[in-house]
């Protein structure tokens, strides 16, 4: 491996390279005038959300929020670049196969409408009308409602996703699976049954507030570098941070902040992280219940803090079988699934019970497991020991992914609907919706391989690339009678088709969006329940990009012809759209007024007011289940795919992983030194990738300060080491980041 490859990052997070890889991403997307124009208009009170993450705006933005990764996702798709009309006459769909995923959306915005014609294997130019009337027909002929099913990913607006659900229900089916069930669907599953309430409870206030922060498995220098700031704000005030991740990740480390001059002027930089644990990759249920039990322990030896007794008494459930079971939980195998020490549990029992408010802030590493729901139920678990749930500064805080994935959840984008929203829509609409249940990604992949699900349209996002088991999940692909894409670029869920498939131009958020009314804006939930207007400014690729409101009116108006929604109508004007918002979701009253507003208004969170939506109308704590390690003899290294610092889900922007010290490759395989050495490897030699169910190679080694027994490769290039089976049988996340496996050396 040349040694360019891989430099360690001496630098923060932040900083002048985060400025200068800035301008790097306008100028090759041919966009510093308009991309340069859009970041002043990012997440400001008047302009557009910013597509990068669900982290929320201060509310005093100020006049340049600066982010990175949020510049990224704006070049990316403010590009100048569209793809012309004869791009798709000069390559043929298996052409187009054989390239890479860079390579395919690095082609630019797409701007026609497109229907694939089988006998040429070309995609060819389609009127918008004769499209909608195509996936219509394909609706009707299906023998039930069920063989067709509804994918959102989370960049989708709340008047797309309400219109989307609210056409899929009419239609009659619940097949309405999401980028959430890959993402954080363990927290809307545990949530609710541990708080009452399946999103977080913490404001941006909690962190003026808060005494000390507890970080789960995540990576907000690279995925939500936005939150840097608030996280700078809260180490000066000299509150500990507490990390556990696997991996050293540079920015929870350290950060100098574009946002402050003087830092940038003079070099200086924040420490955050206080305390870095890492852990082994999939224990952190073992590191909750560690701590849990020691707390127990303290509070029997008299240290003031350690548990809430009084909150506990007056507004929980179940604490005495867990803490029964925490004492029979034995520490050795505490200490050998998650590899800390029991000083380590020490230091991390003293800071908490020391707190009188604390914040958990989790992501993908707590959630995308096996036992991903039980994890985040530990969290709560362990926050409500304390009463750290409905109080200033303390509480959940699930990082979410896409930037409306929330929202689209709260529209009723949702699988397993709850039965008052299905009867709100029947006293709304008039007709009655479907009461079983859908399905969830996985399911859906194995519907389709079944041939019980025939047709796949989607609204956003990438599902063949972003869904485990590559080789099955493409295959179900090629299994689809019809396949309509509604996007913005160009991704390879457009190519493996063997049916009948579609691809429509989609507006994204940043495009000026005007219909018969005018103008219109949209509006979204970030992470922390405020939902906010966005209006783009900029002139779509081409006249014949329509939006995502728009489209769906089409798709609806063509395939229920008796239908006495006015979807047409309502797609010329969102005011319609968001005044049946209004009756059918809860929280939304007089939303035209209260979304004006800047910086939008907040959804009522039962859970941060202790009031308790369970059963029992308290708080539950649930029981403490040891998923023990899953790595055996055959497979002793646990692998965690993850994100590289240049790219945004399946959308590669670029090669690098600046903080990781990679550059110019994806092929690597993070791994610890001593595991390394065991097994007579150094840096750059070329292994192949072992799994229960599938073999990967052409991938090196790269010594990391990860935790001994883990190793860690890139998502998506590792998803074909996942099999489909491989899931939370509770919330049905893929099992992304807990993949036993062996490393075999390749023969050169
Ligand atoms: N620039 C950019 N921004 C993004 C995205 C993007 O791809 N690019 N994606 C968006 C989306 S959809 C999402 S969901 C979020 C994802 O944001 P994150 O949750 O930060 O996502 P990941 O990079 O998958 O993984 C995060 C961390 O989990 C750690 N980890 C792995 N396994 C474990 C484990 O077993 N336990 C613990 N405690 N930690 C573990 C890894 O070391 C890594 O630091 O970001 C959103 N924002
Ligand atoms: N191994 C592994 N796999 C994972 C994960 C992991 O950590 N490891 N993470 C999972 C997670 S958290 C998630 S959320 C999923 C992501 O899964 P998806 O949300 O399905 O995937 P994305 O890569 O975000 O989708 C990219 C595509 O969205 C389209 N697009 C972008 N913006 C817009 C828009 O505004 N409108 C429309 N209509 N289309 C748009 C573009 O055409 C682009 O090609 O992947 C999951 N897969
Ligand atoms: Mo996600």
């Amino acid at each position: 491996m040349s040694d360019e490859s891989m430099r360690p990052y001496h630098g923060a997070a932040g900083g002048w390279d985060a400025l200068v890889s800035t301008r790097r991403a306008l100028k090759e997307q041919g966009a510093p005038a308009t991309g340069a124009r859009a970041l002043l208009k990012a997440n400001q009170p008047d302009g557009f959300d910013c597509p990068g993450c669900a982290w929320p705006d201060p509310k005093h933005t100020s006049s340049f929020e600066f982010c990175e990764n949020g510049a990224k996702a704006v070049a990316w798709e403010t590009t100048s670049r569209t793809i012309a009309q004869d791009f798709f006459a000069a390559h043929s769909v298996s052409q187009l196969r054989a390239q890479s995923d860079h390579w395919l959306e690095s082609q630019g915005r797409l701007g026609i409408p497109l229907r694939y014609d089988s006998r040429t294997d070309h995609y060819v130019p389609i009127e918008w009308a004769d499209a909608y009337a195509l996936i219509g027909e394909h609706l009707r002929s299906l023998t039930t409602p069920h063989a067709a099913a509804f994918y959102t990913s989370g960049r989708t607006s709340n008047e797309a996703a309400f219109l989307y659900q609210l056409f899929a229900r009419e239609y009659g089916t619940n097949n309405m699976p999401d980028c959430s069930n890959l993402c954080h669907e363990a927290t809307s599953v545990g949530l609710p049954k541990s708080i009452g309430v399946g999103k977080g409870t913490v404001q941006l206030s909690d962190f003026d507030q808060t005494q000390l922060i507890l970080s789960f498995g995540h990576n907000p220098g690279t995925n939500h570098p936005r939150m840097l700031a608030t996280l700078r704000d809260v180490a000066r005030r000299g509150v500990p941070i507490v990390v556990f991740n696997p991996m050293r990740e540079r920015g929870l480390e350290r950060f100098r902040s574009p946002q402050h001059p003087a830092e940038m002027l003079t070099g200086t930089a924040t420490n955050l992280a206080t305390h870095y644990f890492q852990p082994r990759v999939g224990s952190d249920s073992s590191v909750l219940q560690g701590i849990m039990k020691r707390l127990l322990e303290m509070e029997r030896e008299g240290v003031a803090g350690s548990v809430d007794r009084a909150f506990i008494g007056e507004h929980t459930v179940g604490f005495e079988a867990l803490s029964e079971q925490l004492r029979t939980v034995d520490w050795q195998q505490i200490l050998n699934d998650t590899g800390l020490s029991r000083e380590d549990f020490d230091t991390i029992a003293q800071l908490y019970a020391g707190s009188n408010c604390t914040i958990a802030a989790y992501g993908m590493g707590i959630t995308q497991h096996r036992h991903g729901t039980q994890n985040v139920q530990q969290l709560a678990n362990l926050l409500l020991m304390k009463g750290n749930i409905g109080t200033a500064g303390a509480g959940i805080c699930p990082v979410r992914g896409h930037s409306n994935v929330q929202g689209d959840r709260t529209m009723g984008i949702d699988e397993r609907p709850a039965p008052r929203l299905l009867d709100r829509i029947k006293e709304v609409f008039g007709f009655e919706p479907p009461r079983a249940d859908g399905c969830s990604v996985v399911e859906c992949i194995e519907q389709i391989l079944r041939g019980d699900v025939q047709v796949l349209i989607s609204m956003g996002g990438n599902f063949a690339v972003a869904a485990p088991d590559t080789v099955r999940t493409y295959d179900a692909m090629s299994r689809l009678r019809l396949t309509v894409g509604v996007h913005t670029k160009l991704n390879r869920s457009h190519l493996l088709h063997r049916g009948e498939a579609l691809i429509l131009p989609a507006l994204a958020r940043a495009d000026l969006d005007v219909q018969r009314s005018g103008i219109q804006c949209v509006t979204v939930e970030d992470s922390m329940s405020m939902v906010h207007a966005s209006r783009g400014f900029k002139a779509p690729p081409t006249q014949q990009t329509r939006s995502e409101p728009a489209i769906v009116a089409g798709i609806a108006a063509a395939s229920l012809p008796h239908s006495r929604i006015r979807w047409r109508d309502l797609a010329d004007d969102y005011r319609a759209i968001r005044r049946l918002i209004e009756q059918v979701i809860p929280g939304f009253e007089d939303f035209e007024e209260r979304v004006k507003k800047p910086g939008g208004f907040h959804l009522p969170n039962a859970a941060a007011q202790r009031r308790w939506l369970t059963p029992s109308g308290k708080a539950q704590f649930s029981p403490a289940s040891v998923d023990s390690s899953r790595v055996s003899a055959e497979f002793p290294l646990m692998l965690a795919t993850i994100r590289s610092h240049d790219q945004y889900n399946t959308t590669v922007y670029a090669m690098n992983d600046r903080y990781r010290g990679v550059h110019g490759r994806r092929d690597v395989v993070f791994m610890h030194e001593d595991d390394m050495r065991a097994r007579g490897l150094t840096t750059g030699d070329a292994i192949r990738l072992r799994g229960v169910h599938a073999e990967l190679s052409g991938f090196v080694v790269v010594a990391y300060a990860i935790s001994r027994g883990s190793c860690a490769a890139y998502f998506p290039e590792a998803n074909g080491l996942i099999s489909l089976d491989d899931f939370d049988e509770q919330s049905h996340t893929p099992a992304y980041k807990s993949i036993p496996i062996q490393i075999i050396r390749a023969r050169s």
